[in-house]
């Protein structure tokens, strides 16, 4: 049953049918699925797919507009399950995240900030389309321990680069770890561009996260 409402969420997305998405989507959180095997299993893998079609042909910018928003209701839906799973903050360990300067893709960077803080992560989440002096500023004013830079577009992943240069030059580079991500950001890239650390998924974000911030990585 809940194999059959996965499939149903993935077409309701690729599709952008909001009742039938959200009714999938309800009906798993309420089958007791791990709401983070409904994110990543589900709802990641139909927007994948949805890219796959759209790089066809099959698909165009509109419907890709509207099953974007059919995530986002979705996704209220899974969230609050998630949060409910909440570790307790033992840390207190702070995570700047965002989507960098000309991107505007957030659903993947929305979906790492929740499992980060399901984790027991702070998180100040500063949104899509965010510049290096923002991102200067904030660390400034508020020296997370991490930085998160999330990059969808082939043009904006060096814009990761340009922030982790911004910071070298502002004095602060040795006093936050730099995690980069998003589907065409590469192991290589990272290292090349001297970040501490990569993650191709959100719940390997939190592992790397942990690793970054010196925590134990749960049993
Ligand atoms: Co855009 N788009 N898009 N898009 N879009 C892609 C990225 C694309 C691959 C589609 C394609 O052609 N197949 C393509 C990029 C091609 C390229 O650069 N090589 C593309 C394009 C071209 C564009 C526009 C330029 C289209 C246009 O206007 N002509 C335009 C750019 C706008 C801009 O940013 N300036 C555009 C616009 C949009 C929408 C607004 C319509 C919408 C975004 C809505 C939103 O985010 N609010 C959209 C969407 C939905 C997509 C696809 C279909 C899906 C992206 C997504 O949300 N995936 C995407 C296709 C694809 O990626 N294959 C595509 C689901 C999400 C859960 O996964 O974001 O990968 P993802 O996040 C994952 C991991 O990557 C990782 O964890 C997440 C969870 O597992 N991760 C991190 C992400 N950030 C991380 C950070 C970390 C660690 C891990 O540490 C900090």
């Amino acid at each position: 049953m809940a194999n059959d409402d996965l499939e149903i969420l993935k077409a309701g997305l690729i599709g952008a049918d909001l009742d039938g998405a959200t009714g999938a989507a309800q009906r798993l959180v309420d089958s007791g699925m791990d709401p983070k095997a409904i994110l990543e299993e589900g709802m990641a893998v139909a927007m994948f797919d949805l890219g796959e079609m759209w790089k066809r042909g099959e698909v165009f910018l509109p419907e890709v507009v509207a099953s974007a928003e059919v995530f986002k209701r979705c996704n209220a839906i899974v969230e609050p399950a998630l949060l409910a799973q909440r570790t307790p903050d033992e840390a207190g360990v702070l995570v700047l995240l965002a989507t960098v300067k000309g991107d505007l893709h957030d659903l993947g960077k929305n979906m790492v900030g929740a499992m980060l803080r399901t984790s027991g992560f702070e998180v100040t989440d500063l949104g899509k389309d965010v510049s290096a002096d923002t991102m200067i500023e904030k660390v400034t004013e508020l020296r997370p321990a991490i930085v998160g830079l999330s990059a969808l577009l082939t043009t904006t992943v060096p814009y990761q680069e340009t922030v982790i240069k911004k910071l070298e030059a502002a004095g602060l580079r040795d006093q936050v770890k730099v995690m980069v991500g998003g589907a065409p950001v590469t192991p290589e890239w990272a290292e090349k561009i001297g970040a501490d650390g990569y993650a191709n998924n959100a719940p390997e974000a939190v592992e790397i996260a942990r690793k970054l911030a010196g925590m134990a990585q749960p049993a």
